[in-house]
């Protein structure tokens, strides 16, 4: 698998309701973002599913015939990832292990797993995933209680550890991508650079990432 630049994170919490990430998502699809991941801390899984199928919907009508066609991710859910059709589940340190989550989402899909730190980092090579995540690359506001900030040396030293595509997480803006990626990270995930003005920001990632 290849992963484009740019990872979008849509974060439940920052939206006052399904509507307003649904436009956001509208947007980073109209300034070309190909791969978003639904996230949602403390939704209920009813709630999650509906607003996980509408994104579905938006992503299967901005139309892209494969390879380029628009990828989901869902965050921590292996059971809604499968209920809503997603292409892809997101896993952290305390989730379910990637044998059991792959048990649920099948061999197709893709698996993703979050590391913070290089011992996580070479543990996760070893899995069944299909791309690790190395984070926070710099301070973030956007998680609970994050791990330690890891820099650009985290992200090289990720990269020298695992030939799995790598995602980095944390922190990054429209400045700071080009340098993320020149450590060695194949992906930039991002939730508040986005925001402001998502098609705009996800064009001046693009503009950056190329
Ligand atoms: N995971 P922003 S950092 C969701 O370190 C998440 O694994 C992280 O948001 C990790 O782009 C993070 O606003 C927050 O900093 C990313």
């Amino acid at each position: 698998m290849r992963l484009p630049p740019l990872y979008a994170i849509l974060d439940a919490s920052n939206f006052a309701d399904a509507g307003g990430m649904l436009r956001t998502a509208e947007e980073l699809l109209a300034g070309g973002c190909s791969l978003m991941q639904y996230r949602n801390k403390s939704g209920k899984a009813r709630e999650m599913l509906d607003e996980a199928r509408e994104l579905k919907g938006l992503a299967g009508r901005a139309g892209m015939p494969a390879p380029h066609r628009v990828r989901l991710i869902m965050n921590d859910r292996a059971d809604l990832c499968v209920a809503a059709e997603f292409d892809g589940l997101h896993l952290g340190q305390d989730d379910l292990s990637p044998e059991a989550a792959r048990r649920i989402i099948g061999p197709d899909r893709w698996l993703g797993i979050s590391t913070h730190n290089l011992e996580q980092i070479a543990e996760a090579d070893k899995a069944d995933a299909d791309y690790l995540a190395i984070g926070p690359v710099f301070a973030t506001a956007s998680k609970a209680s994050p791990d330690p900030v890891v820099g650009l040396e985290g992200v090289r030293r990720a990269r020298k550890l695992t030939r799995k595509p790598l995602v980095a997480i944390g922190g990054i803006t429209r400045t700071t991508a080009r340098s993320v990626i020149d450590a060695g990270a194949d992906s930039v995930a991002v939730i508040s650079d986005l925001l402001p003005d998502p098609r705009k920001s996800t064009e001046e990632f693009f503009a950056v990432l190329r």
